[in-house]
C-alpha cells in the first residue's frame, strides 16, 4: 500500500488531521491499536477554544457542534464559600464551546466514513520506520498478517503512550516532566448541571469541579490522592465530598444521581523536544501533556494539527518546506504558553500535601488579587479562550 500522509492515532488530533488533509486532497491512512467503541467509550475533555472550533468547521465536522454545544461566555472560581464570575466574554470579547471530547472523535469518525477516508482499527505492532529518510513506511499487524504502508510523511497521533515517540533515538529528545502530587477522581451522571457556567472550587478540602456535557448531563471532578481506588468511591461517597468543597448556594441546589462513568486520571506536565525528526512529526499528547484545570489538552491537539496540516498543505500545493520546517518551532512555542498556564491554574486551585502555612496565605493572596483586578482576571481569560495561533 502507498498513501501521502500515515497517520499513527485515532484521537482527536489524528482523526482532525485526517479530515484537513483529506479535504484538500491530500491521502492518508488512519491507524489505530484499539476498536472504534474502545475510543469512543473513553470520557475525557469538555471545553474547546474558538480556534478548535474553527478547525472543526474547516474539517466539515462542525454540525452536531453547532447544534448542541453550549457556548460558555464565563466560569466561576469558588473559593472563600463564594462564587467569583471570570467574564470570558467582557474581558476578552471570546467565549469557549463547551462540548465533549468523545462527541468530538464520533463527529470526526462519521466525517471520515462518509469521505470514504480509511481507518484501519485493532492494528497490532504498529511500527514506524525509515523516517530519517524521504521514503519512511510503517508496518503493522492485523488479522494474522504484517502489512506494510509506504508514505511521504508519517504523523504521531499516537497519545502519551503511543510508539511514535518511542521510535525516536533518545539522544534525539529533550524531555521535561512534572509529576503532581494528586489525580482527579471524575463521574459523569444524567443529572442536570449544578450551574449553567463551570465551577472550579479550591476548598481545605482540596480542588472540585463542575462542568457538563449538556443540560441534562454532568461531569464533577474533585482532587484525590494518586494512589486512591475508584471502587472506594460511591456515587453517595463522591456527591457527599464534592458538595463540602463547593459554596453552600451550589451544595444545597445539586441534583444527584446515578454515575455511569468513573475514573482517576493523574496530573502531570510533560513536554518532548523537537517535535519533528525527518519525516516524522509529533502531534499532540504524543509530544505533550498537560494537567487538565487549564482545559488545554485537546486545544493544544488542535493547534499542533493546525500547524502541521498548513505545513503539508504547502508542501503539495506550492511545493514549499518552510511551513514544515518552521513546525515544531511554532509548535512548542504555543505550547509552552499552555504549559505554563495549566500549571499555573494547577498550582493555584489545588491544595498541596507540603504547601504549608506560608504557601497556602500565598495562594489565597493570589485568588484575591485576580478576582479584584481587572488585569490579573483579563490576563487569565486570555489564557483560558486560547491564545492566537
Ligand atoms: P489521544 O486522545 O490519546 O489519542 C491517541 C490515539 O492513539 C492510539 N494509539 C495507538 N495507535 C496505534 N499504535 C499505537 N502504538 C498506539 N498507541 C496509542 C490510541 O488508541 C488513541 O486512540 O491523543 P490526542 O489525539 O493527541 O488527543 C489529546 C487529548 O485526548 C487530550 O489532550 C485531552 O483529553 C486532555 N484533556 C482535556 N483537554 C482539553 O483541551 N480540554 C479539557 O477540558 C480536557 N479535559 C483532558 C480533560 C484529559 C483528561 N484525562 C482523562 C487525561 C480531562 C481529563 C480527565
Ligand atoms: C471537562 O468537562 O471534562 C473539563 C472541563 C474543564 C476542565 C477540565 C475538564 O478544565
Amino acid at each position: 500500500m502507498r498513501t501521502h500522509v500515515v497517520i499513527i492515532g485515532s484521537g482527536p488530533s489524528g482523526l482532525l488531521l485526517g479530515q484537513l488533509l483529506t479535504r484538500a486532497g491530500i491521502d492518508n491512512i488512519v491507524l489505530d491499536r484499539v476498536s472504534k467503541d474502545y475510543i469512543l467509550g473513553r470520557v475525557r475533555a469538555g471545553v474547546l477554544e474558538e480556534g478548535t472550533v474553527g478547525l472543526l468547521r474547516e474539517a466539515g465536522a462542525a454540525e452536531r457542534m453547532d447544534r448542541e454545544g453550549l457556548p460558555h461566555g464565563g466560569f466561576s472560581l469558588a473559593f472563600d464559600g463564594r462564587d467569583h464570575r471570570i467574564d470570558l466574554l467582557g474581558l476578552t470579547g471570546h467565549q469557549v464551546m463547551v462540548y465533549g471530547q468523545t462527541e468530538v472523535t464520533a463527529d470526526l469518525m462519521e466525517g471520515r466514513e462518509a469521505g470514504g477516508g480509511q481507518t484501519i482499527y485493532e492494528a497490532g505492532n504498529v511500527t514506524p520506520y525509515d523516517f530519517d529518510t524521504a521514503s519512511p513506511y510503517v508496518t503493522y499487524d492485523k488479522d494474522g498478517t504484517t502489512h506494510r504502508i509506504d508514505c511521504d510523511f508519517i504523523a504521531g497521533c499516537d497519545g502519551y503512550h503511543g510508539v511514535s515517540r518511542r521510535s525516536v533515538p533518545q539522544q534525539a529528545l529533550t524531555t521535561f516532566e512534572r509529576v503532581y502530587p494528586f489525580g482527579w477522581l471524575g463521574i459523569l451522571a444524567d443529572v442536570p448541571p449544578v450551574s449553567h457556567e463551570l465551577i472550579y472550587a479550591n476548598h481545605p478540602r482540596g480542588f472540585a469541579l463542575c462542568s457538563m456535557r449538556s443540560q441534562t448531563r454532568s461531569r464533577y471532578y474533585i482532587q484525590c490522592p494518586v494512589d486512591e481506588k475508584v471502587e472506594d468511591w460511591s456515587d453517595d461517597r463522591f456527591y457527599d465530598e464534592l458538595r463540602r468543597r463547593l459554596p453552600a448556594e451550589h451544595a444545597e441546589s445539586m441534583v444527584t444521581g446515578p454515575s455511569f462513568e468513573k475514573s482517576i486520571a493523574p496530573l502531570r506536565s510533560f513536554v518532548a523536544e523537537p517535535m519533528r525528526f525527518g519525516s516524522l512529526f509529533l502531534v499532540g499528547d504524543a509530544a505533550h501533556i498537560v494537567p487538565p484545570t487549564g482545559a488545554k489538552g485537546l486545544n493544544l491537539a488542535a493547534s499542533d494539527v493546525h500547524y502541521l496540516f498548513e505545513g503539508l498543505r504547502e508542501h503539495y500545493a506550492e511545493k514549499s518546506d518552510a511551513g514544515l520546517d518552521a513546525y515544531s518551532d511554532r509548535a512548542l512555542k504555543r505550547v509552552w504558553r499552555a504549559v505554563r498556564f495549566s500549571w499555573s491554574m494547577t498550582m493555584m486551585m489545588h491544595r498541596f500535601p507540603d504547601a504549608g502555612a506560608f504557601g497556602q496565605k500565598i495562594q489565597e493572596a493570589e485568588l484575591d488579587y485576580l478576582v479584584t483586578s481587572r488585569a490579573a482576571s483579563t490576563a487569565l481569560a486570555e489564557n483560558y479562550i486560547g491564545l492566537p495561533y
